[in-house]
């Protein structure tokens, strides 16, 4: 079982990740992790932050000579902004010079935070609830791609849409229908999405969108927009319908969902197949050659609950970023007069960074089950455990209906 706890507030000195659980002998080398960070910070429309920043990891323990020691593994990305907030933020005696915060942003955490920890100053809210802490997250993350790479299984993500502006010709469509290169590889279409500066797959929707992204901000307002995150790689038979927690896809929909302005998930066709007819839904199964396949991926690589060897297709939407440099209406909880919101620094657009947490995200929870169904404490273990699985699996269901 792994698992990783994150700590540290956006301002605060620095991010810190533990991760607990891989098997020894696994590499790790921190430039992989780096180029993950650096892509997390990447997209066009983020705000002035990500110019102070210049996110990079320091192993600080559970690795040596760039091995995994299968001991907990301790990751500590700086907040260079810290030395900015030295006073704002101390963890020693509260400076006399600090104004508090009263007036709560419209979809941020700053309410209900304020209301549930019982804070008389929002700024409490604001630091952990900022989604800064998705860059552990992608560390993390980096460690359980190190790990999926010993089984060939990858993991790629492009931005969809951003105010509602999509491509022509949907790559989505594409996965559903299984029209895709031989042997793809679902990190192809990160490296693809990655050459643009807003993530999409198509030029001509790259423009309209930087378009308008530049007018929207010209209006001190933000967008959101839809991400689709693809694994592929995956054996038949990670995650079981035997019951509701042990389903690949219930982690899996926690898991994007658990991402900062995330306010819907997708497994496969999702929604839009509640609206098909079952037989222009379901994926029919034929036999070529020796093997049985499905003819398309409606389904997003799961059914059942359990993986079926054929890319994982999940889509996320994000809401637009809740700091608005045009703000609309809230309250002063000092006067309890009504108000317009406070402005702040901030993004305006970051569905492009929220693509690639999503990969972190998708990759944890494969790993998770990959981790449950092969165990072993070194990966030579994990190794041996998943080919004696993948081997056999195909004679042993031809064999067990004769
Ligand atoms: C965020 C607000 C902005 C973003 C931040 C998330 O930060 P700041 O308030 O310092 O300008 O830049 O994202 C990051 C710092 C990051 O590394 O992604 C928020 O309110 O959620």
């Amino acid at each position: 079982m792994i698992r990783f706890l994150t700590a540290g507030e956006s301002h605060g000195k620095a991010l810190t990740t533990i991760v607990e659980g891989f098997p020894s002998n696994l590499k790790i080398e921190k430039n992989y992790i780096d180029f993950h960070l650096k892509r997390r910070q990447m997209g066009y429309g983020r705000g002035g932050r990500m110019k102070i920043e210049s996110d990079s990891v320091e192993i600080l323990s559970g690795i040596r000579f760039q091995k995994t020691l299968g001991s907990p593994i301790s990751l500590l990305i700086k907040n260079n902004d810290w030395e900015n907030w030295t006073d704002k933020m101390t963890p020693g005696k509260r400076p006399g010079n600090i104004e508090n915060i009263s007036i709560p942003r419209p979809g941020h955490a700053d309410l209900v935070g304020s209301g549930k920890y019982n804070f008389n100053d929002i700024r409490n809210s604001i630091e952990r609830s900022s989604a800064r802490e998705t860059a552990a997250r992608v560390a993390a993350g980096s460690i359980a791609r190190s790990f999926l790479q010993n089984f060939r299984i990858t993991i790629g993500s492009f931005v969809e849409s951003i105010g509602n502006i999509y491509p022509a010709d949907n790559f989505l469509h594409k996965l559903f229908n299984n029209n895709l290169p031989f042997n793809f590889d679902a990190w192809q279409l990160a490296e693809d999405a990655d050459r643009s500066p807003v993530r999409v797959l198509e030029k001509k929707q790259e423009e309209k969108i930087i378009r308008k992204i530049k007018s929207v901000k010209k209006k001190g307002d933000t967008l959101g927009g839809t991400f689709v995150t693809v694994a592929s790689g995956l054996p038949l038979g990670l995650g079981s319908f035997v019951h509701y927690d042990k389903r690949l896809d219930t982690e899996i929909a926690a898991a994007i969902m658990s991402i900062n302005a995330v306010k819907g998930v997708e497994i496969g066709t999702g929604f839009s197949s509640a609206e098909a007819l079952g037989s222009k839904s379901h994926d029919q199964i034929i036999k070529e050659g020796n093997n049985i396949i499905r003819k398309t991926n409606r389904a997003g690589g799961i059914e059942g609950g359990i993986s079926t060897g054929m890319p994982v297709i999940v889509r996320g939407a994000m809401k637009p970023i809740a700091t608005l440099i045009s703000p609309i209406a809230t309250v002063d909880l000092s006067t309890m007069k009504n108000i317009l919101a406070r402005r702040e620094r901030s993004d305006f657009v970051a569905v492009p960074a929220c693509a690639v947490i999503s990969e972190s995200m998708l990759a944890w929870v494969i790993a998770k089950f990959m981790l449950e169904k092969f165990g072993g404490d070194s990966i030579e273990e994990t190794k041996d455990n998943y080919n004696s699985y993948t081997k056999k699996l195909n004679n042993r269901i031809k064999r067990n209906f004769r």
